[in-house]
């Protein structure tokens, strides 16, 4: 059983029994190239995820055999611009606001499932989650040069935080597409696995995010993204301040559950694996 979280003309989003919120993108006809309408209906569907208590871990895909084709090149870049500059710098903040700055530090664990075709703007969305899981089959392409623009807006940035310069470089200059394979080789994603298992592989990571102490995940998650441009010295008060936030407000006091599961009972060793919650 899953339950929807509303209803969008370009994204279906619904929650699963197990606490996973599936969002996908849906213009498959058009490769879920990303379009101002689907781009300021994410702006919403996060808000939607984000409220929704049933909602523990957001999985991102798209429908059919695409995971997107990137910006839709007829209504996001040729359409807009004929629109002029004040539509297109509106444009231009719905697209960025949701595929990096709301999805970058979303307070819930975020995964990508790529899926099938993934090019140019959908470089962003992929590495602002948290993590990504691809089909062998996916084909990437940073393919701005193949149309004649060099990527915009932060692709390249994207790139270089989760990639080596060397492999950047290659597909951002070449035009050239790699597989799923190749992504989880080079790091882009954290592995690959056939088309027909990928859905259950990604569910699998998923139930395990969902199953933990949200309050800490959001802390760890978020420490480690703002502490990455930190100089060390305030890195150490940023980090120290989160994990006293986050043992101050943990609803369910995991910190002292945890460590009386193993100082006290010596019934659990959190080396391999997490304190019982129940
Ligand atoms: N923008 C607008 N429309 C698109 C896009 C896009 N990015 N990608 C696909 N479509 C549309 C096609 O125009 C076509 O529409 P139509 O049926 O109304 O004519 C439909 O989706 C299907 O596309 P096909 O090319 O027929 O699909 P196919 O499965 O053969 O190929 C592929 C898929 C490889 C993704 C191809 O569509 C493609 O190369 N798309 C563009 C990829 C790209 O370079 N994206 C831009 C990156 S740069 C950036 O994002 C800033
Ligand atoms: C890209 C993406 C954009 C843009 C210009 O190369 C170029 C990708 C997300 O918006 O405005």
């Amino acid at each position: 059983m899953s339950s929807s979280l509303g209803g969008w003309a370009t994204v279906l989003a619904e929650v699963d029994d197990d606490g996973l919120a599936w969002v996908t993108l849906n213009r498959p006809e058009k490769r879920n190239a990303m379009n101002p309408t689907l781009n300021s209906e994410m702006l919403e569907v996060l808000d939607a995820v984000e409220a929704e208590d049933k909602a523990k871990v957001l999985v991102l895909t798209g429908a059919g055999d695409a995971f997107s084709a990137g910006m839709d090149l007829k209504e996001y870049f040729r359409d807009v611009d004929a629109a002029g500059a004040v539509a297109r710098a509106r444009s231009r903040r719905d697209a960025n606001q949701w595929q990096y700055r709301r999805l970058m530090f979303f307070p819930k664990p975020t995964i990508a499932m790529v899926n099938g075709w993934c090019f140019g703007g959908a470089f962003t969305p992929l590495v602002a989650c948290d993590l990504a899981v691809a089909a062998d089959e996916a084909v990437f392409g940073l393919s701005e040069v193949n149309w004649g623009i060099p990527p915009g807006s932060v692709v390249s940035r994207a790139l270089a935080e989760t990639v080596p310069a060397r492999d950047a470089l290659y597909y951002i200059m070449t035009g050239r597409s790699f597989t799923g394979k190749q992504a989880a080789d080079m790091r882009l994603v954290n592995e690959s696995v056939p088309r027909s298992v990928l859905r259950e592989r990604t569910a699998e990571l998923a139930r395990h995010l969902a199953g933990m102490n949200r309050a800490v995940l959001e802390a760890a998650k978020t420490g480690f993204k703002r502490a990455r441009s930190m100089e060390w010295e305030v890195s150490e008060e940023y980090l120290y301040a989160k994990l006293d936030q986050s043992i101050a407000t943990d609803p369910e006091g995991g910190r002292e559950r945890g460590l009386a599961q193993f100082l006290d009972e010596k019934s659990f060793r959190p080396g391999l694996g997490q304190y019982r919650r129940e």
